[in-house]
Order: C-alpha cells, then structure tokens, then sequence
C-alpha cells in the first residue's frame, strides 16, 4: 500500500478527471489484495478541491473546536469496536481521549473480565473462547433515537452477539448464533424501539454441518438473523441466496437490508467476483413475524429458533441487484434511503425506502426499479455516513479519501440532468473503511464530527515495530467543507465505531447494591446466611470453600483465611467504599486470579488452591495512600 498516499492535488471537476477515465473495476483486473494496491498506486487525482490556503484556514479554526482542555469534558461519547481484540473502547469526542474499555469477547486482567464468576455467567457456554472479532458497536434506539440504555456488537470470530449495560459500562448478556457461521453486519431496531438486533452471517455453510454433506454446494447457506434485544435470545432466522455482508433498517420499523458480495457462493477469491452484479437483500420484517405466527417454519438441529426461507421466491425478501460485491450498507437520517457502497464498483446504490412497499407487492418489473441513483465517487467506496443537511460522506478505500456528495443532486444526476454532486474529496491518512458522523443512525444526525477509521497509519506515528496503530481520524464537517483536525492511533481494530451526545447516556458513579449483575453472588450469600455488606467468614461445603470478606480502603475483611490443599475456593468481595472512584482490586499470586471490585460492587472468583503453603493476596487497583499494605494471606494445609 506504499504509494496510495501520494494522491496529487486540486482537481477542479473531480467526476471529469477521475472517475469516468478509471470507471468499473472489472473482475479480472482486481484479484486480491496485490491487486487492489495496484490500483491505490495508480491513483491520479484526489484530494480536496478547496485551495491549500482556505484548507489550512479551515484546518485551524476546526482545531480551536476540537480542543479540549485539560479538566473540560467532551462533548459526545464514542463507543468503538476493538475488532480482533475483542473489547469495546470509549472515546470521549471531540477530544478522542480514552475513557474506558469494555472487555467483552476477550480476556482482561485488570477487570478480571472472563476470569470471574461474574463474567463466565454473561459467555456463558461460550466463556471457554478467549478471543473475538468485534465490528459494529450499536446503541439502542427508541423512536430513531439513541436511548443509551443498551450498546450492542457482533464477534465475528466465534459467531456471537452482546449486549453492554450503558449505565455500568459492562457486558451483561452474550448469545451464540446457532447454525450460521461468523457474524458480520450488525444493526438495530430503529423504530418504534430496538425490539431487534439484526444481525448478518456471513459465511455459507453446509445446512446441516454435521460432516453428512461437505460437498454438494446446492445444502449450503447462511442466513439473517434477529435477535430479541429485551432477552437476548435468537428470535428467528431467515435463509437467504447468497451471502451477507454489512446490514442496516429503516426508520418505519418494517425493512432491513444487507449487502451480498458473493451471490456467486464461491469458495474462492475470484469466485466471488464472477457475477458483474450482486445483490441488496430487503427483509420483510412483518412478513417474517407473520409467517412465524402462522406456524410457516422450521427449526435446524438441536437449535429451537424458527428458521424461514427467503431465497429467490419467496414473499418475505427482494433481491434488488447492485454492482460486485457491496460492502456497506447505510440508512440515510431522514428515513428516505437505503445506501449500498460499490466497493468493486466506483458507485453508491441509492434505494429509495418508499418504493420498498410496492416492490414487495409485485409492481416492478425490475427489482431495480427502486434504485433512484447511483453517484459515482471515486475507487473503493465503503462505507457512508450523513450529516443531516442532506449530504454524504463516502469512503474510498483504494483513494484514500472522504468524498462528500449530496443525496439530492446524486439523484437528479440519476435522473439525467448534469450536475456535479460531488462537493470535496479530503485526502485521508490512509484507507479507510468505516466512517462515522455525530449521531448519524439517528433522526438527531448533527454533522458536526465525523470520524474516519483508517486502517492503515504507515508515516503518521513513531514507528512502534512492523504492527502498526490503525489511524483514526477526526474531521469537522459543521462547515461547507471538511477539515481534518486530529489523527488517533488506536489498536487492533477499530471497524466501526458510533457517536451518542453526552445527555444520552447515563452511566451510574457507583454500583446499586441490588445490582444484577453480581445476584447470584448475593444469593449464595443468602444461602450460606450470609449479610456480604458485614460479614467476614469462611464456608466449608465439602471440598468448596467459599471466602466472604468486605474491602473498605485500605483493609480486606479477612487478611488471612485458611483451606486444604485441592480445595475449590471461591472467594467473594464487597466493596464497601461508598466513595466515588475508589475500586479495589483482587489478586491472588500465583494463581491466575485478578478481579476488579469497585464501589459498592461485589465480586468473586473461583480457582483451586493446589499448592500448600502461603500464599499472599492483594489489592490490584491503587485506592489509598495505604494500598501496598492493602493485602492477606492464604493459608494452605497440606492434604
Ligand atoms: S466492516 Cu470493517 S471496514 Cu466489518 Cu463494517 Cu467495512
Ligand atoms: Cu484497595 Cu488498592
Ligand atoms: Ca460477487
């Protein structure tokens, strides 16, 4: 990718220089990777179409904005994905500081995220993988807009949805997808709530996959899923032709739509490149349910979700066909478009969402009737974000460039009249894929910020070894033309990310005593005649041992307690701290054992105490000018 940052300057007429001279990327001419970046290096025009002076004036005043001083807070929330890390960051926005992470499909030793009971009940089944692949961060909606109560993300790695508590910042549920592979595109219920998650796999597989039938391609698919969003439970399943890939749903409540790269179903690179076009696939949300209701379904293996079949034919889809291999898919804030992003083509689809009700009812001949424009933007386009006021701003991944374009003229232009849509191309640094403006999947879109997610840094940082930081980067958009004001690295790998204003979220100071999510803890304790708020003992039950103990800083309840050897010991602590930030930490040594206790909160691990002797804990979170003394010991007796 050495070269794709060498875009040369101003263009005045972007459409006349660049595109129409490149056109179509044919199928032979882009195999793969090498052949991609080929192409990035033979990038000819680009950048901004404003003069460098305007463009550095515009560059300054955008930074005054984004500043953020010292003890000031930000302005939005930004809730990231952490890709193949498996966690969820949150940025405070403008400033791009990091507030948090939020382990989630990974492992983490400073929470204890995956190592205590607590967490190991949210994976569940799944608890045994330590590794996930997040994309889509969400933020659950009531009437089209962010409600703050829930943030939702798929794991690609091992198929699998969750659901984080806006108000503790914590995952609370995780499901495992059933009979699909690889969840992708994921977005929510818009209207009249998030009552779904819908959710893309991506991979087509042998239905069933039991190791009967590998071969016959004609049993493989994947489908759609919907997950319900009160009890994370699969709600139903929907087969669908080809494969899916990126999803988003209207503002009525009524359509999803997901982008297929590979209607060919091939298994091989170039196999997916064979069809000149592949597909949008509209899901009837009402059909589905009815067709449920009415009993029209069936169910896969030891899986009781409903599964349906929306493959060519049937009255619960519309296959709309959109140049190779799509990969974004966006709805537009005011509700009138669906937006496929070309990828392969230099094109965005444009679907108008009031035609969707009469292509269901049979009154197109084409399915592509629907389609009221197809902007061309330049090479790559992958994502689209909106802000608002009737623009568009498109990502060219090969380009290594924002183009914003307006919906409206995009369409005229469809229509025949010349008009330029594109308004300004910015030079990003360097191919990006998602990108995302200030409440954008919300009627509140605001344009005012706009980050872009690009996945390559190269040049921009202190080289840190041959793994570089992604750079994300944020750019005004609140002015006629973008300015890039802020470059952020950040780790393996932010796909997509989602701005919510401050007042939409509201996240507790300290826990609630009659928390959920440490209830089995407390009803343990309440077997056991335990009050956690006070009481320091030791349970025999058997060959489990359970530890009570409180934490007040800088002192455990219990700074010893004894066991046997091969004993299961669970040890639970309650924070008894009522004061704001004062989180103690647990850490037994030489035992793999770490966990996060803040104020209010209780928590518990459990391991096997194997070897006799002594064996010190301590508090692993600095809270007290006393916190290096803040430890106990385990006592082991040999059996
Ligand atoms: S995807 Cu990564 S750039 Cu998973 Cu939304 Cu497009
Ligand atoms: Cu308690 Cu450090
Ligand atoms: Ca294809």
């Amino acid at each position: 990718m050495k070269d794709a940052d060498k875009s040369s300057h101003t263009t005045p007429d972007a459409r006349d220089s660049g595109i129409s001279r490149r056109g179509f990327l044919g199928g032979a001419a882009v195999t793969g990777v090498s052949a991609v970046t080929g192409m990035a290096a033979m990038t000819g025009f680009g950048s901004s179409i404003m003069s460098p002076e305007s463009w550095a004036a515009a560059a300054k005043t955008a930074h005054q904005k984004a500043s953020v001083e010292p003890g000031e807070l930000d302005e939005y929330y930004g809730f990231w994905s952490g890709g193949h890390s498996g966690e969820v960051r949150v940025l405070g926005v403008p400033s791009m500081r990091e507030l948090m992470r939020i382990p989630v499909f990974n492992v983490d030793s400073a929470t204890g995220w995956g190592l205590t009971n607590e967490s190991k009940q949210v994976l569940g089944e799944s608890a045994r993988f330590s590794n996930g692949d997040a994309h889509h961060p969400h933020v659950s909606m009531t009437d089209g807009r962010y409600d703050g109560k829930y943030l939702f993300i798929n794991d690609k790695a091992n198929t699998r949805v969750a659901r984080i508590r806006l108000d503790i910042m914590k995952c609370d549920k995780i499901t495992t997808i059933p009979n699909v592979q690889a969840i992708h595109g994921l977005r929510l219920q818009k209207v009249p709530r998030t009552k779904y998650v819908f959710c893309n796999a991506e991979f087509v597989i042998p239905q069933p996959n039991d190791g009967t039938d590998m071969e016959n391609l004609e049993n493989h698919y994947t489908m759609f899923n919907a997950v319900d969003a009160d009890t994370m439970e699969v709600a139903w399943q929907v087969i669908v032709d080809g494969n899916l890939d990126n999803t988003d749903a209207d503002y009525t409540g009524k359509y999803v739509a997901s982008t297929c790269y590979n209607s060919e179903k091939g298994l091989l690179l170039t196999d997916t490149m064979r069809n000149e076009r592949d597909w949008v696939v509209v899901f009837n949300v009402p059909r589905i349910e009815a067709a449920i209701q009415a009993g029209n379904f069936k169910t896969i293996g030891d899986a009781k979700t409903p599964v349906v079949d929306g493959r060519h034919g049937s009255e619960l889809t519309r296959y709309i066909p959109v140049p190779k291999n799509p990969h974004g898919l966006n709805t537009s804030p005011d509700g009138k478009y669906f937006m496929a992003n070309g990828k392969l083509s230099p094109t965005v689809s444009i679907i108008a969402i009031d035609k969707l009700d009469d292509l269901f009812d049979g009154k197109f001949k084409d399915e592509r009737d629907v389609i009221v424009g197809e902007p061309e933007l330049g090479l790559g386009p992958l994502h689209t974000t909106f802000d608002g006021r009737g623009f568009a701003y498109t990502t060219l991944f090969i380009d290594s460039q924002v183009a914003k374009w307006n919906i409206a003229e995009a369409i005229r232009a469809y229509n025949g009249e010349k008009v330029n849509y594109i308004k300004q191309k910015l030079d990003v640094q360097y191919q990006p894929g998602h990108n995302h403006a200030s409440l954008t999947e919300s009627r509140d879109a605001d344009g005012k910020w706009l980050v872009v997610l690009c996945k390559f840094s190269k040049d921009r940082f202190l080289p840190a070894g041959p793994l570089h930081p992604e750079n994300d980067q944020l750019i005004d958009i609140s002015g006629d033309e973008m300015a890039l004001v802020h470059d952020g690295p950040t780790y393996a790998e932010p796909h997509d990310c989602i701005l919510v204003r401050r007042d939409q979220i509201r996240p507790l100071k300290i826990w609630s005593r009659d928390d959920p999510f440490f209830a089995s803890a407390v009803a343990q304790a309440k077997k056991d005649g335990i009050t956690l708020e006070t009481d320091n003992k030791v349970i025999r039950d058997g060959n489990k041992v359970r530890v009570y103990m409180t934490s007040v800083a800088p002192i455990y309840g219990l700074t010893e307690f004894r066991v046997k050897q091969g004993d299961e010991v669970t040890v639970y602590i309650t924070n008894m701290d009522m004061v704001e930030d004062v989180s103690h930490g647990f850490c037994m040594v030489n035992h793999g054992v770490s966990m996060e206790i803040s104020p209010q909160q209780t928590s518990s691990v459990t391991f096997v105490a194997s070897e006799p002797g002594v064996h010190w804990y301590y508090c692993n979170w600095f809270c007290h000018a006393l916190h290096m003394e803040m430890r106990g010991r385990m006592i082991v007796e040999k059996a």
